[in-house]
């Protein structure tokens, strides 16, 4: 043991060592946590049992949060970019006005149209989201996106059809959980996930179904793997829901009383020929067969599909027939089952309809109010009048994390004007004209909005456990003062809320009140007049929980029952402001919603409060499918190449320094032993992958999970960094550099990332 490990008896007598509230941020389950400090270190992290979500649960990556919020590649001025294409540290003030001057000259001479805004909030900082909306709204951006744009607005568009909202489900009490492409153990996607996996596979009563290529580790724990060829899904599922329909397995009560048009679907899975489509996905007809009758007689049924088919072929489809599978054996709106849920802000914009706006460039549909991602380079780069000129981007990296890394440096390159905010000087950062420093999300409040439990839905207010670093602002703030610069408001403008704020949360409400009715035009950027006003009368460090004021008043009127339910008194504003207070007082989190199984179908948002199973555009899909592929490989490209899969050290591109990996540190690629055979690779050797995007040299790990033909990367390697701050250099490959823009589904444009065809070659 060397002298310099810490003590026992040096922790006892040090206050600064007590230990501090607040979420690991590195994937969405956002796990409560406390850590000690040490000055400006993280150096110690545990799961707070007291987290009304996480209960104490963490997985290895929370313990490493230190090489987020310590890295050398911190921002610490606001920066402008010299035609030399140099960067100059400028102050604040002048940063201001110039981004401010940058976007209003682009927005004045082509229109509002000529900007987009890109992000607003990773996984465990959503506040940033409601602030940024204040300078989008305030500079007249209407075309925004972000990253859900690229993985669930298939899924979103098929939810808005059946229910007009989001579901979600219950997998600490599901009797049979089934995952479609996801990968909790490692992934997350719902509270305390490997417990709740180990749970499952030690009860005989309850089962696990896994669809993956992969023998994931959470397969590995699964009753059915049924282990597809890549990018096969939609033969399986449809399979599965043909042997319930042609079993006579379907919950036809269910369906009577609770659903319009399922009709044309069942009839149509009524004629799928299940040998057929068992022998394209590659899966035993008679595992097939068992998994069904598995989920028809459960009394509760669980699904959450992920990236494995989201971004893979027919991904709208699988969405659907997924869907199908709890639908038709009613597993909805009971304990382990799945349902509609409330939310502190929802996600998604949901149309019943179906029709959707569409860009004037490529006349593409917008799902959601968001850009496909993979057309935004093309929306940049064309010598169409309705270009995109300037874009806002911030907490995101799209330069990295979207398809076709060359044609968004292109894209890039092309703008007018282009700013990013963000904590570290990303991919996207190095090419923007001005680039603006927050705070880390442990130096302010933060939030998330992926909470999305049901019965009981929690939301967690943190507050800062460090004071900003030198040079960097909170969101909140930036975006304040953005729009005093644009003109919008002054300081006799909100004095009489600033007032009304100093008074109390009541009187604040009723000058809200007024003010709304007397500056309408400043409705859109409410998020900052709160920040400035009720924020001012906030504890120290907590002016930024300012906005969720308006939340707590939304989900007071909404949910008002289940607010009350949850043990939150007062009546109409009270309970909102009471909410509010909560929320802001309460570091372990708080249960804001409190509902009954039956409320799940008041939270419906269709017409007639009934699950509309009819899309006649994928019932019309899945009648031509026995006509589609099943193998995107070609004597060009042998194999598959899933690029981005999450892994123990990953999580997207939020931790910049290599060395918080523990181990894998380049990102191995991932092949299967007798894959390694013929191509005569080992372990630790490397290998060259081409694929239509790109090419780039991996090392290798032969791995027995891995199917012959596929192959994997991890997500968020190959990322710039630095670790003594000089010249930067990337370790693993950017998966981005492999990926094409073109490569994506018919309906929400996502990317096929998890499909991609390549080829390999040994190097010595
Ligand atoms: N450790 C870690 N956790 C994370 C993240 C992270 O970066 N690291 N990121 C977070 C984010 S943003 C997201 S969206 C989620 C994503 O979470 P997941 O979707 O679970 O993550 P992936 O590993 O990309 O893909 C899941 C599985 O899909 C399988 N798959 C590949 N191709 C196919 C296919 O054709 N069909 C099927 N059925 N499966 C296929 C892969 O083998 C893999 O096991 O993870 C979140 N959690
Ligand atoms: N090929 C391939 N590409 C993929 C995927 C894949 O599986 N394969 N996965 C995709 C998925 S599902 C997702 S969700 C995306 C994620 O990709 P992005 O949407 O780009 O999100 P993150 O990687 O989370 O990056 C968030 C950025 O926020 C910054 N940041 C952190 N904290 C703060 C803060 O407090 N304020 C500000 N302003 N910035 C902050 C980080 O430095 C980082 O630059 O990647 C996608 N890209
Ligand atoms: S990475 Fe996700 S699951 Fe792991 S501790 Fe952090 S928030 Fe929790
Ligand atoms: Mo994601």
């Amino acid at each position: 043991m060397t002298t310099t490990e810490p003590t026992i008896a040096s922790d006892d007598v040090d206050s600064k060592l007590e230990w501090h509230k607040t979420v690991c941020i590195l994937c969405s389950a956002n796990c409560g946590v406390e850590v000690r400090l040490d000055d400006r270190e993280i150096t110690r992290v545990r799961g707070n049992k007291d987290h009304v979500a996480s209960k104490g649960y963490t997985c290895e990556k929370a313990l490493r949060l230190n090489h987020y919020q310590n890295n050398t590649s911190r921002l610490t001025s606001p920066m402008r970019r010299e035609a030399d294409g140099s960067y100059t540290e400028v102050d604040w003030d002048t940063a201001i006005a110039e981004v401010v001057a940058g976007m209003t000259s682009v927005r004045d001479t082509y229109g509002s149209k000529a900007m987009m805004y890109y992000g607003g909030g990773g996984q465990g900082n959503h506040l940033v989201g409601a602030y940024g909306s204040a300078t989008r709204r305030a500079l007249g951006i209407t075309i925004r996106s972000n990253a859900l744009a690229q993985e669930k607005t298939g899924e979103a568009w098929v939810d808005g059809r059946l229910f007009g909202t989001h579901t979600h489900g219950d997998f600490h009490h599901a009797e049979v959980s089934v995952f479609v492409g996801k990968n909790p153990w490692h992934s997350h996607g719902f509270d305390e996930a490997r417990r709740v996996l180990k749970d499952i596979a030690a009860d005989e009563a309850r089962s696990m179904v896994v669809i993956d290529p992969r023998r994931s580790e959470t397969a590995d724990l699964a009753d059915f793997h049924l282990q597809v060829k890549p990018g096969t899904d939609a033969f399986c599922i449809a399979a599965l829901g043909a042997i319930i329909v042609q079993e006579g397995l379907v919950d036809q009560t269910f369906i009577d009383e609770n659903t319009t048009g399922a009709d044309d679907v069942i009839a149509e899975l009524g004629k799928v020929d299940v040998a057929d489509y068992s022998a394209r996905c590659g899966v035993e007809q008679a595992q097939l067969e068992a998994a069904a009758r598995r989920i028809a007689g459960a009394d509760s049924v669980a699904v959450l599909e992920d990236l494995g088919i989201e971004m893979a072929p027919n991904s709208t489809l699988v969405s659907y027939l997924q869907k199908l599978l709890w639908i038709l054996t009613g597993s909805f709106a009971k304990p382990g089952g799945m349902t509609t849920h409330s939310s502190m802000a929802p996600l998604f914009n949901y149309s019943t309809s179906g029709k959707e706006p569409a860009t004037p460039v490529t006349g593409s549909q917008i799902i959601s109010d968001l850009v496909q991602c993979n057309e935004i380079p093309e929306l940049i780069s064309t010598d169409h009048d309705d270009r995109i000129r300037a874009m806002f981007i911030e907490s995101a990296n799209p330069v990295h994390s979207l398809a076709g890394g060359d044609d968004w440096r292109a894209a890039m390159a092309e703008l007018e004007f282009s700013v990013v905010i963000d904590v570290a000087m990303t991919e996207t950062a190095r090419l923007a004209s001005y680039v603006l420093p927050a705070s880390s999300q442990y130096e302010k409040v933060e939030a998330t909005f992926f909470s999305l439990s049901f019965p009981d839905n929690s939301f967690t207010v943190r507050a800062p456990i460090l004071e900003p670093l030198e040079g960097t602002l909170p969101e909140p703030e930036i975006h304040a003062r953005i729009v005093r610069e644009l003109g919008l408001y002054d300081d006799d403008t909100i004095a009489p809320l600033k007032a009304a704020a100093e008074e109390g949360l009541e009187a604040f409400g009723a000058a809200m009140m007024t003010a709304a009715a007397e500056h309408p035009e400043l409705a859109g950027v409410a998020p900052v007049i709160l920040y400035e006003t009720l924020g001012a009368t906030l504890p120290e460090g907590m002016a930024g929980a300012a906005v969720v004021w308006f939340s707590a008043q939304q989900v007071a009127m909404k949910f008002g029952a289940a607010v009350r339910a949850a043990g939150i008194e007062g009546d109409d504003a009270n309970l909102g402001n009471n909410l509010f207070r909560a929320l802001v007082e309460e570091p372990d989190g708080v249960v804001f919603t409190r509902h009954t199984y039956d409320e799940a179908w008041n939270l419906l948002k269709t017409d007639d409060k009934k699950i509309n199973v009819n899309i006649p555009e994928l019932v019309a899909d899945l009648a031509a499918l026995g006509g589609l592929p099943t193998d995107h490989r070609s004597e060009e490209f042998p194999f598959i190449l899933a690029a981005g899969e999450r892994r123990s050290f990953t999580a997207n591109t939020i931790m910049r320094d290599p060395a918080w990996r523990k181990r894998d540190a380049e990102g191995a690629l991932r092949l299967s032993p007798g894959d390694a055979e013929a191509m005569g690779v080992e372990t630790g050797g490397r290998i060259r992958v081409t694929t239509p995007g790109g090419s780039a040299v991996a090392v290798v790990e032969v791995n027995d999970t891995m199917q012959d033909g596929f192959i994997s990367l991890p997500n968020g390697m190959g990322l710039d960094y630095s670790p003594a701050g000089g010249e930067p250099e990337a370790v693993g490959i950017s998966p981005n550099e492999l990926t094409t823009v073109d490569w994506k589904d018919a309906y929400a444009g996502t990317p096929w990332h998890k499909h991609v065809p390549a080829r390999l070659e040994p190097v010595a």
